[in-house]
């Protein structure tokens, strides 16, 4: 903390809506500059969804020609997650670490400026592939389709995540050194902030993983361009191995994408429910444990692939185990709000809605782990319903959960708890209207990624299509909500939940050197149940610690 070089006249900089279109250092900037760019990508991935999802509507393939249709499906699982998800949970993390563990900024805010500023370039890169023709084989781009369906529009998806993932991997260092260097004297690790725990697992994940996918894309990029054979089995190549290289990424990559929504959870759920959480430790440590279990677990994506049976156990035992680590976060969340005051504001209903839906994902993962049972529901719709409900109900809720939760510290505007309301209901039935069909889809036999189906998986398609249209309409109060509140909200107080994380202490939105004096642990980030000695009312940060003493 160099609260010391705050002087008088700085107090008075002002921030200018220009800083955020211009390559600015503060940790706050960026925090918003990765939100708003994730939150545009949200939207062209979510359209993508809303094409593939008409294009099934009906059998035949009607609305978009096939090549089309694997064009769109490509991108919009790229771009949701390496443009969306991904994206927006460095975006709490940028916004959140330093202020939560009392500091003035990252380790290290011009590699935090140019990790976001590859961001962009990746996001543009990608969808100018439609100009060379977009890559059709899928987010997994498994060769040897991937080096069979159009060299360009190929070659763009993977220097596209390429950037994404260099720009993923700076991140990861910013977030593990921010954390462990440069926490406030007094903050151990066993008194920050959960969501600081997530974030410190999600950066090993990061920096042990990345390097590989980034491995994997270069070799795929020579085979393409240069006519190698490192997977092109034509010219004796093994695009099993591919196959390896990118799981050991992908697989981590999803505990990147939910880490630190788990995070995002731990935070929202105490305040909201006025509890102390329940099992610190446990779900700090459980964190850690799901990151490291995460690493070898990778070729359950491998069941049909040719996996020696001996070598499938292995996988799906620690497959398995990864729902124990799991399982003590839900219990511990469910605990904390057991006799809770709980209130049913927007970031508690999209906590409570990510609990029941990622519980759903939970089980199919488990089911899915097992090989007979994924033998025969690899590649079908069972598996687009199993990973949808993790990554929408899952990181998604959790993500509008935080986004609502600190909307007020953010911007310093109050949102609109009905619309947020709105929003939540018709994300939570469309989420269920989309996606509950579709395990049934799979059961059935429908197969993954073709335009075309059988007419009896029709009805249970048709579900699955209004649902998605609900989800498109939700976006809409969503959106509404924020202009307005922009615009037209009332003034944000700096502590309007009563929480006891230390970036409440500062102003809504909080001044550009974060805090006005030094902030002071009072407390542990969730000792709630004190609330009598604990005035909201108060006007600044050290009345309010005068009051419980500290000062
Ligand atoms: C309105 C919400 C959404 C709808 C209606 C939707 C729908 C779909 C459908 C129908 C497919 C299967 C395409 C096919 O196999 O032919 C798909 C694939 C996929 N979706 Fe979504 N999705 C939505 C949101 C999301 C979100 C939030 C994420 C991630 C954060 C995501 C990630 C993916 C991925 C990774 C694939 C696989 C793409 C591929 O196989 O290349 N989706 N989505
Ligand atoms: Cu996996």
């Amino acid at each position: 903390m160099s609260s010391n070089s705050i002087s008088e006249n700085t107090h008075h900089k002002e921030r200018k809506l220009i800083d955020y279109f211009t390559f600015n250092t503060d940790h706050k900037v960026i925090g918003i500059q990765y939100l708003v760019t994730s939150f545009l990508f949200y939207f062209i991935g979510g359209a993508f969804a809303e094409v593939v999802r008409t294009e099934l509507a009906t059998p035949d393939p009607d609305f978009v020609s096939p090549e089309l249709y694997n064009q769109i499906f490509t991108l919009h699982g790229t771009i949701m997650i390496f443009l969306w998800i991904v994206p927006a949970g460095a975006a709490f993390a940028n916004y959140l670490i330093p202020l939560m563990i009392g500091t003035d900024d990252m380790a290290f805010p011009r590699l935090n400026a140019i990790a976001f500023w590859m961001i962009p370039p990746g996001g543009i890169l990608l969808l100018s592939s439609f100009l060379v023709g977009a890559p059709q084989s899928g987010w997994t781009s498994y060769p040897p389709l991937s080096l069979m369906t159009g060299k360009w529009g190929e070659e763009f998806w993977i220097l596209s995540l390429l950037l994404l993932g260099t720009s993923s991997i700076l991140g990861g260092i910013n977030f593990a050194t921010t954390i462990l260097k440069m926490r406030m004297k007094d903050m151990d690790l066993h008194s920050m902030p959960l969501f600081c725990w997530a974030m410190l697992a999600t950066s090993a994940l990061i920096l042990l993983s990345t390097p590989v996918l980034a491995g994997a894309l270069i070799l795929l990029s020579f085979d393409l361009m240069a006519g190698t054979n490192f997977f092109n089995p034509s010219g004796g190549g093994d695009p099993v191995v591919y196959q390896h290289l990118f799981w050991f990424y992908s697989h981590p990559a999803v505990y990147i994408m939910i880490l630190p929504f788990f995070g995002i959870v731990s935070e929202v759920i105490p305040v909201h429910s006025r509890k102390p959480i329940f099992g610190y430790r446990a779900i700090a440590y459980s964190s850690l444990a799901i990151s490291f279990l995460g690493l070898i677990v990778w070729a359950h994506h491998m069941f049909t692939s040719g996996t020696p049976g001996w070598l499938r156990m292995f996988f799906m035992a620690t497959t398995m185990l990864i729902a124990v680590p799991t399982g003590i976060k839900v219990f511990s969340w469910c605990a904390t709000m057991w006799g809770g005051k709980i209130e049913l504001n927007s970031p508690m209903l999209f906590s409570i809605g990510f609990l029941s839906s990622f519980l759903i994902g939970g089980i199919t993962g488990v089911m899915v782990a097992s090989v007979p049972f994924d033998i025969h529901v690899h590649d079908t719709y069972f598996i687009v319903g199993h990973f949808h409900y993790v990554l929408f109900g899952g990181s998604a809720l959790a993500l509008f959960s935080g986004f609502y939760h600190w909307f007020p510290k953010m911007t310093g505007k109050n949102y609109h708890e009905g619309l947020g309301q709105l929003h939540f209901i018709l994300t939570f039935v469309g989420l269920n209207l989309t996606f509950m069909p579709m395990h049934q889809l799979g059961l059935m036999g429908m197969n993954r990624r073709i335009a075309l189906y059988d007419i009896e998986f029709q009805p249970l398609n048709l579900l699955s299509t209004a649902g998605a249209y609900t989800m498109a309409i939700s976006t809409l109060p969503f959106v509404i909500n924020v202009a307005w509140s922009l615009f037209k909200g009332t003034q944000a107080e700096r502590n309007p939940w009563r929480a006891l994380t230390l970036e409440w202490q500062t102003a809504s939105p909080p001044i550009i050197e974060n805090f006005e004096e030094e902030p002071v642990l009072w407390s542990g980030p969730y000792d709630y149940g004190i609330d009598e000695e604990y005035d909201y009312e108060q006007e600044t940060v050290s009345d309010m610690l005068a009051d419980v003493g500290v000062k």
